[in-house]
């Protein structure tokens, strides 16, 4: 009989090093959201994958950075929890950016955090550098901390990722799988749900406004046809925030719902009747219900 292995790989890194990227990529699934914008993943979102007898449990954990807000304090409270819990840590950064003052801060931190946990570092967004940089970059950054080992990758195209989900898979402790083997998410489908329309939110809107609202799935009806209606209120932080979201004659929110819809759809394989309302709750970055929802810690935003 084989044995069986599974355990948490967590990703952390500075935001937009493509860690949702590479979560899907190793799922094989769009399970977290990605823009090309900083501060897009919020919580800890887990992705599954499957290497032979290995159950790989990613953690992807939002990018950390020099926190100001409640809620990001709480979101970098939420990356080194993740961190803290892994059997594996790997930790992302950008070729084309090296190391830089955010990724020296997080190695800093790194020593205090990691502990005995092995840490790897993976160089992503090859695509974007010449080869003859990359062991440079990798030389530097090894000579400033205790790396277990070193991968370079491309997270958008997959160069690299199976060499990477190999190691892994013998990385991870021997034990029963954690999750059925063809589970590819842990994260409630309200709040998939959720991220999807925050998403077409934070590629749609500008400068401050998708770091101040949030999306919430409020009610969740199967219908006897086999589809879902879903209702989410998007929480708006300014009132003038609400008419930018809505759009001139609501053109901005419909283009949002349809693209959301459309990739809900498709992720749960049936018909979704979306409904989305917008609200103005000037106080959400301190409402602890917010961050429950969200899958945060309020407390951790505590200054
Ligand atoms: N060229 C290139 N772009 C990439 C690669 N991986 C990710 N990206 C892009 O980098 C941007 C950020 O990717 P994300 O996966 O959202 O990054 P993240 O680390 O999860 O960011 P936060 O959630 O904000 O911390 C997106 O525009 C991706 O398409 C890669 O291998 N090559
Ligand atoms: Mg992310």
């Amino acid at each position: 009989m084989s044995e069986t292995r599974a355990g948490f790989v967590a990703l952390i890194g500075e935001p937009n090093a493509g860690k949702s990227t590479l979560l899907n990529q190793m799922v094989g699934a769009k399970v977290s959201i990605v823009t090309h914008k900083v501060q897009t993943t919020r919580a800890r979102i887990r992705g599954i994958a499957m290497r032979g007898d290995s159950q790989i449990v990613f953690v992807d954990t939002p990018g950390i950075f020099r926190p100001r807000r409640r809620l990001d304090r709480s979101m970098v409270a939420a990356a080194w929890g993740g961190a803290a819990d892994a059997d594996v840590v790997l930790l992302l950064i950008e070729a084309h950016r090296g190391l830089t003052p955010g990724v020296e801060a997080i190695i800093e931190q790194l020593r205090e955090h990691a502990g005995k946990t092995p840490v790897a570092l993976v160089i992503n967004k090859i695509d974007r550098v010449k080869a003859e940089a990359l062991l440079a970059l990798a030389q530097e950054v090894n000579g400033a901390f205790d790396f277990v080992s070193t991968f370079m990758i491309s997270a958008e195209k997959g160069h690299g990722c199976d060499d990477l989900l190999d190691w892994l898979a013998g990385e991870v402790p021997q034990g029963p799988w954690l999750y059925p083997e063809d589970q590819v998410a842990d994260l409630p489908m309200r709040m998939i749900a959720a991220e999807i329309t925050r998403e077409k939110l934070t590629l749609r809107l500008h400068e401050e406004i998708p770091y101040q609202l949030t999306v919430e799935t409020e009610r969740w009806e199967e219908k006897k046809d086999g589809s879902a209606r879903v209702d989410q209120v998007i929480y708006v932080a300014r009132p003038g925030h609400k008419g930018i979201v809505l759009g001139k004659g609501g053109e901005t929110i419909k283009a949002i719902g349809q693209s959301a819809r459309a990739e809900l759809a498709e992720f749960m394989g049936r018909t979704v009747h979306l409904f989305l309302q917008v609200k103005v709750r000037e106080n959400w970055l301190d409402e602890a219900e917010r961050y429950n929802e969200m899958g945060l810690d309020f407390r951790d935003g505590d200054a």
